[in-house]
């Protein structure tokens, strides 16, 4: 049987390299080889009166037999598909067919609007590394081991006895930047952050934040919020309306939660409910606050002498209100129908 199958392969391989590159020729052969009841075929059936002891290599050998051949065919069906029948020719003048030319991701577009914004402040833009360290992402920030509020922030661990981790936040690029720079300054971190949050229509474990930090001489919350107006005014609107809500972060104190008027109702539709912010009024935009005296402690300067605030917004969210995306999952998906509208 091996014999038989070995002078079988010889005589099929020959055969299929000397068929022209024709269709019906090579139908033909598929037909003797592979058809229902072509010689392959054949062999298969066999099988069953193969003693049990040879028969998984006698198996193996047909397989192997049926494989070489189908390549051999299948590399002459390709040839005949790229030949040219006689009399057919190619018009090599005709116009191609231009390629569709990618855009700026949604989620890039928000971090550039909002970068040239704040540049237009006087801030600079700076990024940093995503894998962190426990001291930046968390104890530098003022969020202790043991603390609760480390829950907020917690990751996802490259490393747990090198103590590796995906940042939470973009802030500490900022803590890194504070030691090696002296205040006063304006900076503002865009970036990727990671989070081990379930996957939902506004949830992801891995999304953009941009963060703000200004420290000086006798920076004041009033200068937070001059701030924060303007951006909010760019970015959505002259008309849009801001306020401020007590809210607590442990590198921030006080801290505030900050919201702008409903970009859809202006906050007139208390009453009847608006699609876009449920009858409330308001939109959460971002988190802010003035630095925390121990943040500043962490980082080497003195609280007596310099104060700041900082903020954080994720850019997710800010696309989302400005668009009127439902579903956060469609900045990952990759899927064009969607990306090309931006
Ligand atoms: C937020 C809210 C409030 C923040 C604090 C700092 C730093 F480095 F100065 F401590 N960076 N960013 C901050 C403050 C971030 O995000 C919701």
């Amino acid at each position: 049987m091996k014999d038989q199958i070995r002078s079988i392969s010889e005589e099929a391989l020959k055969e299929a390299s000397a068929v022209p590159a024709d269709k019906d020729a090579v139908d033909a052969l598929r037909i003797k080889y592979l058809g229902r009841k072509g010689i392959i075929t054949e062999l298969f059936k066999q099988m069953g009166s193969v003693p049990a002891e040879v028969r998984p290599e006698v198996g193996g050998l047909i397989n192997t037999l049926k494989e070489s051949v189908t390549r051999a065919l299948d590399e002459k069906s390709a040839l005949i598909s790229t030949c040219l029948e006689e009399g057919e020719a190619v018009d090599v003048t005709l116009p191609g067919i231009p390629g569709r030319i990618g855009r700026i991701h949604p989620i890039t577009k928000t971090i550039n609007e909002i970068n040239s914004l704040f540049i237009s402040l006087g801030f600079r833009v700076l990024e940093g590394p995503e894998i962190e360290t426990e001291h930046y992402n968390f104890e530098a920030l003022n969020i202790p081991l043991e603390h609760p509020s480390r829950d907020a922030f917690d990751t996802f661990y490259v490393s747990f006895e090198k103590k590796a981790l995906l940042r939470s936040h973009t802030s500490p690029v900022q803590a890194r930047f504070m030691e090696k720079n002296k205040p006063p300054f304006a900076i503002v971190v865009p970036g990727r952050v990671f989070r081990p949050d379930a996957t939902d229509a506004s949830h992801s474990f891995m999304f953009h934040q941009v963060e703000g930090l200004v420290v000086g001489e006798g920076i004041k919350f009033s200068d937070l919020k001059g701030t924060l107006a303007a951006f909010a005014q760019a970015m959505f609107g002259a008309k849009a309306r801001m306020r401020f809500r007590p809210s607590f972060f442990p590198f921030t104190e006080p801290s505030a939660e900050v919201d702008i008027s409903c970009i859809v109702c202006s906050g007139k539709s208390r009453e009847k409910r608006c699609s876009m912010c449920g009858g409330k009024g308001w939109l959460e935009i971002m988190g802010a606050g003035m630095v925390n005296p121990k943040v500043f402690e962490a980082v080497g300067y003195d609280p007596e002498k310099v104060t700041g605030f900082a903020f954080g917004m994720g850019v997710e969210r800010i696309a989302i209100l400005k668009y009127g995306i439902t579903d956060i999952r469609l900045f990952f998906e990759n899927d064009v129908r969607f990306l090309r509208q931006f």
